[in-house]
């Protein structure tokens, strides 16, 4: 192994949740394949290494980072291979397929919406996060897995304290975690999901109905059988973690995105058929799973250059690949109009995202409604968008403002 470079040596997590780009953009130049010692991983920051890793699972099976093991535990869709996966993929999969979300989707995801902004402040202010972007994206997914008992406040608060443990990815000089304590609001989020759905599981395996998550216990089992508590949690926290974050953090990030140049949002707000293309950028600009995706060397290999032992952990920070300067010329500038190449924002290969198709269902009805109530949408240039995380990334606030 190469001398690690001084600058990848000194790197904190902190410093990546803050902002992750300066830090990225070195590494894509100087050292595209780095072992980073304060996560104990390797990471690949460019776009093509990303996704010849990424589709070549028979040799880079998908496996978690340490803290994604320790909030999720063994056995969930992402860090399972082969046959496991495969029927951990058709146990999620029917709701998820295009031809499935299309029926439900609109009765799904608009009249929430439009709840929403009718209870906006009549003073022409809001903060779109909390406001909008987050309730839409968990009120959808929660009433599909048939979480329609569990508050949008709830649900939000669950996936805050997944994500806080999920990415606790600092280690120390041994390799242990860094912050133990870290994975607390994890354990109590888990603690509550489980009293909360355990009396549910226990109703649905009687009472089988159209819900998401009586249809993993019932789908494909022997008559009589259900499917065990313990595979149905491991691939709830992830839904509850990332599937409930991450279209919130796409419709932020892609308002922000239009903010930043109100000729494309006025254009996008004329001629709404646009929309699919602003969230699309949206989401190569600032990608909603930046950095939480790792795979596993089976042998010692070289990539980029480097070395890699057998059974290293290699972590495919997607957000980095988004922003690769061989693929997409200024790559920092949100722009409606770039040539659309296709980016690495949900992934490739046997892993890749299976809520594709939804995710960018509730993303377009969300702003579809966002930008037909409030066509003349301006920033709050008196407060800052502040984009924030490294393992999951958007805006914690996106303060706007409008004439009433
Ligand atoms: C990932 C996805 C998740 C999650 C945690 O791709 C990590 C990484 C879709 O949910 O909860």
């Amino acid at each position: 192994m190469t001398a690690t470079l001084g600058f990848i040596e000194s790197i904190t997590i902190e410093e990546l949740e803050k902002d992750p780009y300066p830090f990225y953009e070195r590494l894509r130049r100087e050292a595209p394949v780095a072992f980073v010692p304060a996560l104990g991983m390797y990471i690949v920051s460019s776009k093509d290494l990303c996704a010849e890793i990424a589709k070549d699972s028979d040799n880079w099976p998908a496996v978690i980072s340490a803290a994604g093991g320790r909030t999720f535990g063994p056995g969930a869709l992402l860090n399972t291979n082969g046959e496991e996966h495969r029927k951990l993929r058709d146990m999620i999969e029917p709701h998820l397929q295009p031809s499935a979300v299309d029926k439900y989707i609109d009765a799904l995801v608009r009249p929430y919406a439009r709840e929403r902004l009718e209870a906006f402040d009549s003073d022409g202010r809001a903060d779109l996060v909390s406001a909008y972007c987050e309730p839409v994206s968990v009120r959808a997914l929660g009433d599909l897995l048939g979480l329609n008992d569990v508050s949008t406040d709830k649900l939000r608060e669950w996936f805050h304290k997944l994500s806080v443990s999920f990415t606790n990815a600092a280690v120390d000089d041994n390799g242990d975690f860094a912050n133990p304590d870290g994975f607390e609001p994890g354990d109590e989020a888990k603690a509550e999901i489980v009293a909360h759905v355990d009396p549910k599981i226990d109703h649905w395996i009687d009472h089988p109905d159209h819900s998401a998550i009586s249809h993993w216990l019932h789908d494909g089992m022997p008559e009589g059988q259900t499917r065990p508590r313990e595979v149905i949690y491991p691939n709830l926290y992830v839904f509850l973690l990332g599937a409930m974050q991450e279209p919130g953090h796409a419709m932020a990030t892609t308002v922000a995105g239009l903010l930043s140049r109100p000729d494309q949002l006025e254009r996008v707000v004329d001629d709404p058929t646009l929309i699919p293309r602003a969230q699309s950028e949206g989401m190569r600009w600032v990608a909603p799973i930046w950095s939480a995706v790792v795979k596993a060397a089976t042998k010692d290999v070289t990539v980029g250059g480097v070395d890699i032992p057998a059974g290293s952990a290699v972590m495919l920070s997607y957000g980095s690949a988004n922003q690769d300067e061989h693929a997409y010329d200024a790559p920092t500038a949100y722009d409606l109009d770039r040539p659309v190449t296709p980016n690495m924002t949900f992934g490739a290969g046997a892993h890749a995202c299976g809520g594709t198709y939804f995710a960018n269902a509730v993303i377009r009805i969300g702003l579809e409604e966002l930008l037909e109530a409030i066509p003349n949408l301006e920033r709050d240039d008196t407060r800052d968008v502040d984009f924030w995380g490294w393992g999951f990334r958007g805006p914690k606030e996106l303060f706007v403002k409008w004439e009433v």
